[in-house]
């Protein structure tokens, strides 16, 4: 079994920042259990693009308010403590964090290896397969 706090991973390279949002990845490809799992914060009035062309990522809201938006048919989606959402056909969006931010849990697969950063369209590389259930 493994024991991990975020308090003592946030002061590792499992905590990444950028200019939209910060997230600290309590488990990781090497952990071998086929997702990783993050603990992320929106920064407030923030916009971010992205598209996960090569992972799948559900996102569940635990504090906070904020929105997305998915790009193909323009629909936005306010997210809330208690909500859940799941691009499970890869789906390109814009994720806004509202006036004080939001906080999520996110699940990816396949798993980060916590190398990865966003690029320029939004995309972090293929590191291996998705697993569909
Ligand atoms: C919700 C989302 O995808 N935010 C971007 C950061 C991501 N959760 C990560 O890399 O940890």
């Amino acid at each position: 079994m493994i024991v991990r706090t975020l308090s003592d991973c946030e002061k590792t390279d499992r905590r990444v920042a950028t200019d939209t949002w910060e997230s600290t990845r309590l488990s990781l490809k090497d952990d071998g259990m086929g997702f990783s799992f993050h603990i992320t914060t929106i920064y407030p009035n923030s916009e971010t693009h992205i598209h996960y062309q090569n992972h799948l990522e559900t996102v569940y809201c635990i504090e906070g308010e904020g929105e997305v938006e998915t790009i193909a048919d323009g629909k936005k989606h306010k997210i809330v403590p208690g909500t859940v959402y799941i691009l499970d056909q890869n789906d390109e969006h814009y994720l806004r964090g509202g006036p004080e931010g939001m906080k999520v849990v996110c699940a990816f697969n396949p798993p980060l290896t916590g190398k990865e950063v966003h690029d320029e369209n939004g995309v972090y590389p293929l590191d291996a397969e998705p697993v569909q259930g």
